[in-house]
């Protein structure tokens, strides 16, 4: 016999499973890094346009912070770590937090 509780969980389980949860990547700002270097970064890992990677950065820029992708955890951190390799061999603090939707 199939009870409502049943159901219940059989719906638990499917929304745990089914639906991983998405990251935000955020893009903080700093007083070194070269804004060129944050466009660059923001269209060759983050995929973004040259026209969005500039506003997006001017808005670090002025802000203080802006989301830069949402992913899944493996790509956000994949992402960041990536950007922040990149930055620290060539001697720039660029720093990212991710944060759960
Ligand atoms: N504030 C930096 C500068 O004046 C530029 C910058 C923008 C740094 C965005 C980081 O995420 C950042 N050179």
């Amino acid at each position: 016999m199939t009870t409502d509780v049943d159901i219940k969980i059989d719906e638990k389980i499917k929304e745990i499973t089914i639906t991983p949860s998405k990251y935000k990547v955020i893009l903080l700002n700093d007083d070194s890094t070269p804004m060129d270097w944050v466009v660059g970064i923001l269209v060759e890992i983050f995929k973004h346009s040259e026209t969005t990677a500039q506003k997006l950065m001017l808005s670090v820029h002025k802000e203080g912070s802006t989301v830069c992708g949402i992913y899944s955890f493996e790509i956000a951190e994949q992402k960041s770590a990536e950007a922040v390799t990149l930055s620290r061999d060539n001697g720039f603090p660029l720093q990212f937090r991710l944060e759960q939707e």
